[in-house]
């Protein structure tokens, strides 16, 4: 299928409890992500980088840091101007940056939005729950508004149905956040689940709901998704992660459903990249989103 791509730079970081994603943009597109697309027949252009201005809030959990930035970012993506006919990938940037994609995308579609969270974290932290006070912890309190974040974030120009929400590869979850999940009626595939039944199985099942539903999707990747033996740039890496086939095969059936209408690539901090392995690895999962494949097949199209 032939997609309209627009690449948006939103180099966050102070989400992060360490310095480098201000960099993952540019690593991104050293890699080659524009050229791959390109070459797999889409239109690219390449929109720039986002630039924040600080919102003055103050927050009373001491832990907390960077949260007038926070609230700039947060804000100056919900304005950004996003053509509406068009496949953005936004290029991260700490995940704090779903903070802003997700309500801007919600906003956006007359659809019902879902996301797809691929993530080793659940991010459901609170402004006052959070114990690091690192903001890429609390998106998805924030995008389905089960936590008020005003008046220190804007309000989200639209908020997401925690229902529609599906998290997949989780294996770093603490007491406060499981609580959260189950209380949110959030759908989770942990890694013992992938372990047992595979990646396609729990994957496909909420395609299908998208589907029925006539969704659009948002996917939220989020590179400590990936086992950190393959994908080492990332400030929270935890053992145990996707497989580069796993990772691989949920973008393969990501494509073939053609129902992903967006596109966050987070986290990536090539600070810590060893020689741009991880940056390259991320352009080669979104080529298998955007439809590259091993032999020609069938796929089923919907946009
Ligand atoms: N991420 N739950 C931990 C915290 O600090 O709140 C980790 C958050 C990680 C956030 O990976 O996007
Ligand atoms: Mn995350
Ligand atoms: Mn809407
Ligand atoms: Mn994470």
């Amino acid at each position: 299928m032939h997609r309209q791509i627009d690449l948006i730079g939103v180099p966050v970081q102070c989400g992060a409890g360490r310095r480098g994603c201000v960099m993952g943009p540019d690593a991104l597109r050293t890699a080659g992500l524009d050229r791959a697309l390109t070459a797999l027949g889409h239109d690219v252009r390449d929109l720039g980088n986002l630039a924040a201005r600080p919102r003055d809030a103050i927050h009373r959990n001491p832990a907390i840091h960077d949260l007038s930035e926070a609230a700039g970012w947060v804000d100056t993506i919900q304005r950004a101007e996003i053509a509406p006919d068009r496949f953005p990938i936004f290029l991260g940037g700490d995940h704090l940056m779903a903070a802003g994609t997700v309500p801007a995308m919600a906003a956006r579609t007359d659809r019902p939005l879902f996301v797809l969270w691929l993530d080793a974290h659940s991010d459901i932290h609170t402004l006052d729950s959070s114990e690091s006070g690192n903001l890429h912890g609390t998106p998805i309190s924030y995008v389905t508004g089960r936590a008020d974040f005003t008046p220190h974030f804007p309000a989200p120009a639209a908020t997401v149905d925690p229902k529609n929400v599906c998290m997949i590869g989780l294996r770093s979850v603490d007491g406060y956040e499981k609580q959260a999940l189950a209380e949110a009626g959030i759908d989770t595939a942990d890694m013992r689940h992938i372990d047992e039944h595979g990646i396609a199985a729990p994957l496909r099942a909420f395609l299908d709901r998208v589907r029925d539903a006539d969704g659009a999707l948002h996917v939220s990747f989020d590179v400590d998704f990936l086992d950190p033996a393959i994908a080492p740039a990332v400030g929270t890496t935890v053992p145990g992660g996707a497989t580069f086939r796993e990772a691989h095969l949920a973008m393969e059936l990501l494509a073939e459903s053609g129902l992903v209408t967006s596109l966050d690539l987070a986290e990536l901090n090539p600070f810590l990249d060893d020689r741009g392995r991880t940056a390259t690895l991320l352009v080669d999962l979104v080529s298998s989103l955007f439809g590259k494949t091993v032999l020609d097949r069938p796929t089923r199209s919907r946009l």
